[in-house]
């Protein structure tokens, strides 16, 4: 691999600093590159440690335990089986399944079709494009949650449906959401959390959300530049940023693999570095979720920190839009 003179590869990265982008210069800070990633060569160390706290709003009001905060603290995840249920799961049901069914949304960037077919993969920023969801963001259930994990009222940095049709939906290769965040739209710090309801059972045959316990608290500094537009890409199947098969098998020995498990309505809470993935579903049962990251206005993005552009708004929305 050679070593291109773009600011944005392995000479640079560790010196790399960016400026807020949409403020006047008088209020722009620098930000140092705290998690150097898409390297050029292989980083000498496998993993980092992480540099930020995971729990940050202990004493801050909001509807989780403290029992429930440590197990958060403790794997990098916490499941909540059956938070919604009745009617109220079944009008976000039916919300989400208008929105899936909406042609007009068809061909718009925001929406991600499989690599293979025009099956709808992912469709983003349903905060914006529903009333219902919405209104979901900001239920304390979710949003208050998130104020106790990030130490502050949080924004929507992005939010989305996966909607994995039986048979047919694909996969999510092993990565740390906040690894691309970090690179691709300028996330500073580990101060974000992700709320994926879940609109369907997921079981062990639909291709439910794996996660590695205790993969937070480390950083995999990944190997490769990022391509121009890879989100056109990456959104399909994820190849830059991915961490290697070597790392997976020495964190997976030490860690484990656990998917949680429930009816539709339960509440998958994640840090945004815990490694992640998920299998293609071969069930006849369809598996979708209603997915959003929560950021911390004082960790809004600022440039990329390993990617030539910004991505779209809908990726990465600021705090004013979020
Ligand atoms: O690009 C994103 O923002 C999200 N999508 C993928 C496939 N990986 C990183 C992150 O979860
Ligand atoms: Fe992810």
């Amino acid at each position: 691999m050679t070593v291109k003179s773009t600011p944005f590869n392995m000479v640079t990265a560790h010196k790399q600093y960016s400026e807020m982008t949409d403020m006047p210069s008088a209020q722009r800070a620098k930000v140092d590159d705290m998690y150097p990633t898409r390297l050029a060569t292989a980083p000498v160390a496998l993993t980092q440690p992480r540099r930020d706290a995971v729990v940050k709003g202990r004493d801050l009001s909001g509807p989780l335990s403290q029992e429930q905060l440590n197990e958060f603290e403790r794997n990098g995840f916490l499941f909540i089986p059956n938070l919604i249920s009745g009617e109220e799961l079944s009008a976000l049901c039916q919300e989400m399944s208008e929105l899936m069914n909406n042609d007009t949304y068809r061909d718009k960037e925001f929406s991600v079709t499989e690599p293979a077919s025009h099956e709808i993969r992912s469709l983003f920023a349903v905060h914006k494009l529903s009333k219902r969801f919405e209104k979901l963001a900001k239920d304390e259930r979710l949003a208050g949650a998130a104020r106790q994990i990030i130490g502050d009222d949080p924004y929507v940095h992005q939010s989305r449906i996966n909607y994995k049709p039986g048979f047919a939906g694909k996969g999510f290769n092993w990565h740390s959401d906040f690894e691309t965040w970090h690179a691709e739209d300028g996330m500073p710090h580990m101060h974000a959390v992700s709320a994926s309801l879940i609109l369907t059972d997921n079981h062990e045959f639909n291709g439910p959300l794996m996660l590695i316990p205790g993969s937070h608290l480390e950083f995999v500094p990944c190997l490769g530049e990022t391509p121009e537009d890879n989100h056109k890409s990456s959104l399909k199947a994820q190849e830059v940023g991915v961490p290697s098969p070597e790392v997976l098998t020495t964190l997976v020995e030490k860690h484990g693999i656990k998917a949680p498990k429930g009816k539709a309505g339960g509440l998958l809470l994640f840090d945004c570095n815990t490694l992640h993935a998920s299998n293609a579903n071969l069930s006849p049962d369809p598996r979708s979720n209603v997915f959003f990251v929560f950021n911390r206005p004082d960790n809004r993005c600022v440039k990329p920190f390993a990617a030539p552009k910004q991505r779209p708004d809908f990726l990465a929305h600021g705090p004013e839009q979020g």
